[in-house]
């Protein structure tokens, strides 16, 4: 999300930023802000409540109004088990955010987006959603939903002209599996050990390309893995 965010405030598009960190969403709304001189407004709500969703983003200030691209960002992997040992908790989790936040965003913004028949939604999936790997179970159902959602989307919104894109990456450094593993640094850093993963910037590149494209041309899915990775099961590692 954020890396997105810088690649298209360098564009100097007018931003709307959404998380559940307040303190995380103002200090990038002011780097933005300072960098790039463009137009942001950071919006502090959680995705998995509907009331705050609706609350936060069905009346916007007049310049922010009319979304152009909508980036469906929210999501995490909570756990890494069998099913069997599955955590209540964690799947809830993955399955009220991956799945359910991303319709409620898709549901209020889509709305205007259909009466000026325009916008582009990107959904970032995973390539989990593609297929499954042991102990991946409920975070590869919630991407496997996301796939579907992101095609049945762009077949209910055809008649309006609505672009709609699934991203699907494979290994991305970021805070991924520090968040999955619990907060276990080490472990989380194995993930990637003898390989060079994807970085945020990567993915935030081949969005920005999707969304320049000219208007009669629609990437409708896309997954995308750094060269040592071919599948989600088979890496290559030093
Ligand atoms: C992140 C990619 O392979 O860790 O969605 O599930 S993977």
């Amino acid at each position: 999300g954020q890396a997105c965010a810088e690649i298209f405030a360098a564009r100097h598009y007018r931003l709307i930023i959404t998380g559940r960190r307040k303190e995380r969403l103002d200090h990038l709304s002011q780097k933005l802000q300072s960098e790039y001189q463009c137009e942001v407004l950071p919006i502090c709500f959680d995705v998995r409540d509907y009331g705050q969703t609706e609350a936060a983003l069905s009346a916007l200030p007049e310049p922010f109004a009319n979304i152009d691209v909508l980036i469906n960002n929210a999501g995490l992997a909570s756990g890494f088990g069998s099913i069997q040992s599955g955590q209540i908790a964690d799947w809830e989790k993955m399955i009220d955010t991956n799945i359910k936040g991303l319709l409620y965003v898709t549901k209020v913004v889509c709305q205007d987006m259909i009466r000026r028949k325009s916008g582009h939604i990107i959904n970032i999936a995973s390539i989990a959603g593609k297929e499954v790997y042991a102990n991946g179970n409920v975070y590869c159902a919630t991407k496997h939903a996301v796939d579907a959602l992101s095609r049945s989307m762009r077949i209910d919104m055809l008649p309006a002209g609505i672009k709609v894109t699934n991203v699907a990456p494979g290994m991305v450094e970021t805070e991924f599996s520090l968040v999955r593993f619990g907060g276990d640094a080490e472990r989380a850093k194995n993930v990637y050990q003898g390989l060079q993963p994807l970085t945020a910037h990567d993915i935030a590149t081949v969005i920005d390309m999707v969304v320049q494209l000219p208007p009669n041309l629609v990437v409708n899915d896309i997954t995308l893995t750094p060269l040592a990775q071919a599948s989600a099961n088979h890496a290559i590692r030093s």
